[in-house]
């Protein structure tokens, strides 16, 4: 979910910063302007790095908050412990224990604060929320997850979806049907202890916020009634960002903001289209077989259910640790594949395919030299197969590489990523043919190409004459990259009520007719134009501040804010045995077996960590497109707090070269200013490429690239996981995800 920042009166960033970068940056920053103009937002961002954006001297209520990087649970858990000490959550919301009830009160989100959590360890469901079955209750056929709470106003336990108003502070015991007691205790409670395992000087102490500032967000966050959100990534993406995603959830529902105008809406807010809509059933593959396998990033897994585990325990083994770590609540991640394609676990990869990814710089560590011989080695990856209209890092390890098309030459749908309540969906079509080679059939190559020839050639379902179902489940052909667009834009002008029909003058204006001839065929003359209609605006949206009835959005996430999260606390570490905590909680960064990074490497030695930001002249890979954007900021600098610059007699555009503590030193200009916590390096990402143009290769016996200046800068180089036997870069151990700000570091004078 993202801030409404067009309603919201206070915005806390941890880790975002509004006005450099963010989706999309120019938007964010329109929007805070009018904001502080017009309306009354204030907002504070946290973050190790003050890039500018919209924390300047003209913006008199904004204000930059320097943090250590990878501390913000610190900071957060600092937040919440002050909320809940001062009493300034919204307790009506709070002891809502569903949607409506919480509806009835005049919110529009609720949470699972007053579920009880079984809290007995001798209990089989121990770790679990109680449920209905725990007590012997009889539910409905088709009824599960029926969570139970004690109702306030009869002091009984029940049903949490029958129950307006529930207790928030109870622990204690319940009586099933059967007569047996169960030790419970409520989620607010498992997180109040958890809050409270620190004080508020031991949390500042932690991230180097000063106590009185903490108070002061506390204060402001808990002011503005709901008209608050909170935003972030970069505090996200460390070796311990998993809490602090739950902490911004939690401070929002403290206050009841969620779904709220002014608070926190979701993202992504779209049309039906490449998917199974009104029309086409785009995203049904006739005849599809049944889904299996294992995905190879071991996310979203648990050990528990591997081979390997059930293996060992047979032959009477300690399962644990495993090889590499599972991690049981992530998703499918790239930053994980990588290493599982590296260290062939759990199994080798035969075919790699890489699109629109270079994750040699975008996954932290993967920049290694050994990296990257693992990716060359045909023992590792037999076959690798890349797609990409420029000399990328990863596609210049690939066996073959496939010329794709650009933005100007393809068809894409995008979402809108937030800042925009109402529905709303993009869309680009061609307006150049395509500088790919040309195959006989006049097509060119590109992604869709590739795919769609090779899916016919080894007989995949879902391609070729019987490729697509329309709404009424008659099979059509899917043979060009039209056949799968057009439709997807028929599905968006026919979701809800039907776009009206393009006028004649509109189609001329444009000159459609000639963008539709060659595709005639992909939707029917009925849909033409309404399909048109869409094309000619670049999409399909609802009018500006439409999404909003009153003061609640109208398209609300309307699933719970676990303050206990049970997939969490009954996730294992498949590297300890260990329970991950099933609340937010600070802990400091750690490797995958929980050993504390700085247990390893001392701070005394290694007194750096780093914070990697979104450059603002270019976006991550395309640096080679605008030789103006590069005038603007030719390389990137290591950037230093002045008073550690001066201890180690650093002055700025001085060579210094960074180490980090796993190997792979980088040495680049230094830059010396206040707008850097202390004992943070600074790097903007985007720059020290070694492909892209800037290292020479051959087509055709042609030489091409081979400008230096395209491979200006550094590339921060992470450090690696030395828990893990094998390569692996340092990652969040419950969710794999990864692990690019913090770690450990020193810096030499060259
Ligand atoms: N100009 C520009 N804009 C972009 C992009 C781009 O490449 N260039 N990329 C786009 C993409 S894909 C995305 S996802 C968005 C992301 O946009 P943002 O969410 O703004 O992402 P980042 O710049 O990666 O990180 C935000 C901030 O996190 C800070 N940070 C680093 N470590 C920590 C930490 O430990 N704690 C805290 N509190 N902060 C930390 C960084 O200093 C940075 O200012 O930007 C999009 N917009
Ligand atoms: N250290 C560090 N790592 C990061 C981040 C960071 O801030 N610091 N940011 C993270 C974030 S938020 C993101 S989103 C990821 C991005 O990570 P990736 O998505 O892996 O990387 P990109 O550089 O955005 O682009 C991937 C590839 O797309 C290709 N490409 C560009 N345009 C086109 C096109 O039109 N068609 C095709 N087929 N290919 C194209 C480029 O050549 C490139 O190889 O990086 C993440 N990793
Ligand atoms: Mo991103």
């Amino acid at each position: 979910m993202r801030p409404d920042i067009n309603n919201a009166e206070y915005i806390l960033y941890e880790g975002a910063f509004p006005g450099h970068s963010g989706k999309p940056m120019q938007t964010i920053a329109r929007q805070i302007k009018f904001g502080v103009n017009e309306g009354n937002l204030k907002y504070s961002v946290v973050d190790p790095v003050l890039v500018g954006g919209a924390v300047t001297p003209l913006y008199k209520r904004g204000e930059w908050v320097p943090i250590k990087p990878a501390t913000d649970n610190a900071f957060g858990m600092a937040l919440i412990r002050l909320v809940i000490e001062n009493e300034r959550y919204n307790k009506k919301f709070l002891s809502s224990p569903n949607y409506d009830a919480a509806v009835s009160k005049g919110f529009n989100s609720w949470t699972n604060a007053s579920h009880l959590v079984i809290d007995d360890p001798e209990h089989p469901n121990y770790r679990k929320m109680l449920r209905a079955e725990d007590l012997g209750l009889a539910t409905g056929k088709d009824e599960k997850d029926i969570f139970i709470v004690i109702d306030n106003l009869t002091k009984q336990h029940d049903r949490f979806d029958k129950v307006k108003e529930a207790d928030l502070f109870f622990e204690g015991k319940v009586t099933s049907v059967d007569g047996k007691e169960i030790q419970v205790k409520t989620s607010f409670l498992h997180l109040k202890d958890s809050a409270f395992l620190h004080t508020i000087k031991e949390y500042s102490n932690a991230c180097g916020v000063p106590e009185e500032k903490i108070k002061e967000i506390a204060n402001e966050f808990t002011s503005h009634g709901t008209k608050v959100a909170m935003d972030g990534m970069g505090s996200t993406a460390t070796a311990n960002g998993a809490d602090i995603t739950m902490v911004s959830y939690i401070l929002m529902s403290m206050v009841g903001s969620l779904n709220k105008k002014g608070g926190a809406i979701i993202r992504r807010n779209s049309y039906k289209s490449a998917s199974d809509g009104p029309r086409y059933r785009v995203s049904v593959i006739p005849d599809a077989p049944k889904k299996s396998g294992l995905r190879i990033s071991r996310t979203g897994v648990s050990y528990e259910s591997t081979s390997e585990y059930k293996n060992k325990v047979a032959n009477g083994e300690n399962p644990y640790p495993s090889k590499m770590p599972w991690h049981p609540v992530g998703s499918a991640s790239d930053n994980q594949a990588i290493f599982s394609i590296v260290n062939k676990y759990p199994y080798q990869a035969k075919i790699v395919f890489n699109w629109m990814a270079n994750p040699l710089l975008a996954v932290p560590g993967a920049a290694k030299k050994e990296v990257q011989e693992a990716l060359k080695s045909t023992d590792n990856v037999p076959l690798f197969i890349s797609c990409d209209p420029y000399m990328g890092e990863m596609t210049a390890l690939a066996d073959y590489i496939i010329p794709d098309t650009t933005p100007y030459e393809s068809w894409g749908l995008a979402n809108i990523e937030g800042n925009f309540s109402g529905k709303g969906l993009t869309l680009r079509w061609p307006i150049v043919e395509p500088a790919t080679p040309k195959l006989p059939d006049g097509r060119h190559t590109s992604f869709e190409t590739f795919i769609i020839d090779v899916a016919k050639k080894i007989n995949l379902p879902g391609f070729g004459d019987k490729g697509m179902f329309d709404a009424n489940d008659n099979l059509l052909p899917l043979n060009c990259r039209e056949d799968y667009f057009l439709r997807g834009i028929a599905n968006m002008a026919y979701d809800g009520e039907p776009v009206s029909d393009i006028s004649k003058d509109e189609i001329d204006m444009q000159d459609l007719e000639n963008l539709i001839k060659d595709w005639k065929d992909s939707v029917t003359e009925e849909e033409w134009p309404k399909v048109l209609k869409v094309i000619s605006r670049g999409g399909r949206f609802e009018d500006h501040g439409a999404g909003f009835d009153g003061d609640n959005h109208k398209y609300p996430y309307k699933g719970a804010v676990n303050f206990y999260i049970e997939s969490f606390a009954n996730g294992i570490n498949s590297m300890t045995g260990e329970h991950y905590r099933g609340v937010a909680s600070w802990n400091p960064e750690s490797f995958s077996d929980g050993t504390l990074i700085s247990d390893v490497f001392p701070e005394s030695k290694w007194p750096f960590k780093a914070a990697n930001y979104k450059p603002k002249f270019r976006t991550i890979s395309m640096l080679s497109n605008s030789s103006i954007m590069r005038e603007l900021s030719k390389h990137n600098y290591v950037e230093l707090n002045s008073e550690d610059a001066s201890g180690l007699g650093i002055k700025t555009m001085d060579l210094v070269k960074v180490v980090p503590a796993t190997g792979g030193d980088f040495t680049g200009y230094a830059l010396v200013r206040e707008g850097i916590a202390k004992g943070t390096i600074g790097i903007a990402y985007g720059y020290g490429h070694w492909q892209y143009g800037s290292t020479e290769y051959s087509i055709d016996g042609k030489p091409n690239g081979g400008n230096k200046e395209l491979g200006a800068g550094v590339h921060l180089m992470n450090i690696l996981d030395p828990k893990v036997d094998g390569l692996f870069g340092i990652s969040e151990s419950s969710t794999g995800g990864p692990g690019r700000n913090g770690g450990a570091y020193r810096i030499e004078k060259v």
